[in-house]
């Protein structure tokens, strides 16, 4: 069946195209080592195995979430990308744009945090940024506040761009989702899932990175004119409008890679289906309105948000996770699996997703959030589901891509891309969130670069567990950029050779 091959012609990179997407992913490779780096050398920290001042740690700790966050944005972007430009007329200017912008804004965020000594953390809490003790000025606060602007207006061009290259397809985006086909009718088997998947993150993220907007000009509009004060408890909303759905937007996009790949190397179709479109149809309204579970302990919050946080908390990440892995499944059963690193990396997502779903859960029931709000426990969850989840899904696609590049066409698969990436990735990672997680049982407070004599265990399980997720990524990084920067096979690639810039 053609649609099974493995490296289908119509996804042939051209010219531009390739370099493009090289950038992205070899950026996002060397930046993930290098945020990787801060994180072992704050786990390490708080293991007490290195001494590391306090405000350094705390710049440090500001340089990983945003650099993290920010990258992982960036390399799925690049993800929902590739596959989306198969079905509507991207304008790669707009992608490339968007890339431009992310690195000025990392420029911005980087010289902020290593120049201006800014500590205030990713989530830029009103009035953190301006209340800085002295330890940093107002201008590195509004740098960094200014960095997350260009970050986010680069993301905009690319949905908005997106967002019209879907509707001149569908229609519009209701129809693109496949709104029609909810209560009845038959659904066009050919609709790809790429679109459903890419019109839920293009409505969603939009909205959260305007509220990001509006409360970064309000945050900046703060800090030169210091009498106009901002409702705090109205900041933390927004800003956790903006972050929930930034960092949660990143699954939804690296997601599309199992939709697209997985079949490929099972061997076996994956059909679009009625409960996969109310699925995406659900979390779409869901992951809109879910944020406030990261609110749950601020008491001035009126009651309901709190509630709905709740509630929806239990059922959004829930329909699109159990569709996923539900047909994940039933397409692997009975298939013939071509194993690799590229298939292997994607069960293990699709695990790392699943498991990490579980204390995210938790955490957002009001009776545990009054026990585990702020301890580790919630970087245990999420570095669940970004380490052994999100990641894979990236890295899965990249060594697809990669296997293109290789004079046989064949995805890797060597002895070490399974011992020294994958299996090193997989214990490190599980070690590094149970690490966390333990840490959160014993009521460890997270964002601390002191801890207690009694907490010490987990911290040096996790600097372990870091150590190696990190020799796992400098591994990859490595494979990554040697193996993307060759040129086309010559096998069948033509013109696309021909112009191979990148
Ligand atoms: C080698 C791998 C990693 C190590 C060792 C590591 C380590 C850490 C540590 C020690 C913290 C602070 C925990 C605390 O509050 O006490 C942290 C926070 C964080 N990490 Fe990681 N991390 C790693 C990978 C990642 C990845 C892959 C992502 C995202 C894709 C990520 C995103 C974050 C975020 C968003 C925070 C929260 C920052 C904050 O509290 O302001 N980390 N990490
Ligand atoms: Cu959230």
């Amino acid at each position: 069946m053609a649609s099974l091959t493995l490296y289908p012609e119509e996804e042939r990179l051209r010219g531009g195209e390739r370099v493009a997407f090289n950038w992205y992913m070899i950026s996002a490779a060397i930046l993930l080592v290098l945020m990787m780096t801060f994180g072992v050398t704050m786990r390490m920290a708080q293991a007490r195995w290195i001494g590391v001042p306090p405000d350094w740690f705390y710049k440090l700790l500001s340089m990983h979430g945003a650099g993290m966050v920010g990258t992982m944005g960036m390399v799925t972007m690049g993800v929902m990308w590739y596959f989306l430009r198969k079905y509507v007329r991207l304008h790669l200017w707009a992608f490339v744009a968007n890339y431009v912008l992310f690195l000025i804004g990392a420029l911005c965020i980087i010289a902020s945090i290593f120049l201006g000594n800014y500590g205030g953390l990713w989530t830029f809490l009103y009035p953190l940024p301006t209340s800085s003790m002295g330890l940093w000025t107002p201008g590195a606060a509004a740098l960094f506040m200014l960095g997350y602007l260009f970050i986010g207006v680069g993301a905009l061009l690319f949905y908005f761009d997106a967002a019209a290259a879907i509707i001149k397809v569908h229609g519009n985006l209701g129809r693109a989702l496949g709104l029609q086909w909810l209560f009845g009718g038959t659904i066009d088997s050919d609709h790809p899932k790429t679109v459903v998947a890419s019109t839920m993150v293009i409505i969603a993220n939009s909205i959260g990175i305007i509220a990001g907007a509006v409360v970064l000009v309000m945050g900046l509009v703060n800090i030169y004119f210091p009498q106009v004060t901002l409702d705090a408890l109205l900041a933390k909303n927004l800003i956790y409008w903006f972050g929930h759905m930034y960092i949660n937007a990143t699954i939804y996009m690296g997601v599309i890679v199992v939709y697209a790949l997985l079949p490929r190397y099972t061997q076996k179709p994956y059909p679009i289906s009625r409960p996969f479109l109310w699925s995406w149809a659900v979390s779409t309204v869901f992951v809109i309105v879910v944020f406030p579970h990261h609110l749950l302990m601020d008491f001035a919050q009126p009651r309901w948000l709190s509630i709905m946080g709740q509630v929806v908390s239990w059922g959004a990440g829930f329909p699109v996770f159990l569709v996923t892995v539900y047909g994940a499944l039933t397409n692997l059963y009975q298939s013939n699996i071509r194993w690799n690193l590229p298939s292997r990396l994607m069960i293990l997502a699709m695990f790392g997703w699943a498991a990490g779903i579980v204390p995210a859960i938790l955490d957002g029931t009001i009776r545990n959030n009054l026990v585990m709000h702020n301890t580790q426990w919630v970087p245990g969850h999420f570095h669940f589901y970004l380490l052994i989840g999100v990641l894979p899904m990236c890295l899965a696609l990249m060594f697809h891509v990669m296997g293109r590049r290789s004079d046989e066409q064949v995805p890797p698969n060597s002895t070490a891309d399974n011992l020294i990436g994958l299996a090193m990735l997989l214990v490190g990672g599980l070690t590094l969130a149970f690490s966390f997680l333990r840490g959160g049982l014993d009521s460890v407070a997270r964002r601390m670069d002191v801890h207690l004599d009694a907490w010490l265990g987990s911290d040096v399980a996790g600097a372990i567990g870091g150590s190696l997720v990190l020799l796992a990524m400098l591994y990859f990084a490595i494979r990554i950029t040697a193996g993307l920067l060759r040129k086309p096979a010559a096998g069948g690639s033509g013109a696309g050779a021909a112009d191979a810039a990148g």
